[in-house]
């Protein structure tokens, strides 16, 4: 099982889209495993895009991650981390297609409503950037055993 980084960016949250968005992820039967709200500092938001920072879209995307409230999720699921990203689709909310969160919820490219870790590596280093140990929880769904076949020893 993989866990990801999710923000919903300032945007869905002052949209009132929290909800919908994370129905989406729910319905897709992805386990939710760490949520909070949090206003995102300076600081964590500079280390959090570290690799955009020589970017000419750096500052503008650091202004707006941290103008408002944020909430960020940890998600888990077998291959959590690619599935997620293709739920929200393509980067500009003008180019996502339509079925994506991004396709589905927004036009703007820079306001592109939601964060969702590239890979791996990257989730395991974004997941300790915002939550602490112990905020990211091991339960049991009720109804796990309907969302994958666990006949073959492991998720399918
Ligand atoms: P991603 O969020 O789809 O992984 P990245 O290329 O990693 O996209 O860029 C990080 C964030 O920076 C984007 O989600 C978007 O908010 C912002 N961004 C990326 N490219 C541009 C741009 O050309 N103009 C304005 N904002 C951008
Ligand atoms: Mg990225």
């Amino acid at each position: 099982m993989e866990t990801t980084l999710i923000i919903l960016k300032p945007d869905a949250v002052q949209r009132g889209l929290m909800g919908r968005i994370i129905s989406r992820f729910e319905d897709k039967g992805l386990q939710i495993v760490g949520c909070k709200l949090m206003q995102i500092s300076q600081d964590l938001a500079a280390q959090h895009y570290k690799d955009h920072a020589s970017k000419p879209f750096y500052a503008g995307l650091v202004r707006f991650m941290t103008s408002s409230p944020v909430l960020v999720m940890a998600i888990r699921g077998n291959g959590a981390i690619a599935i997620c990203r293709g739920m929200m689709g393509a980067t500009f909310g003008s180019k996502a297609a339509g079925g994506t969160i991004r396709g589905d919820f927004g036009v703007s490219n820079s306001f592109n409503l939601i964060h969702g870790s590239d890979g791996p590596e990257a989730a395991t280093r974004e997941l300790s950037l915002f939550f602490k140990s112990g905020e990211v929880l091991d339960f049991q769904r009720a109804g796990e055993a309907w969302i994958y076949d666990m006949s073959g020893g492991k998720p399918e």
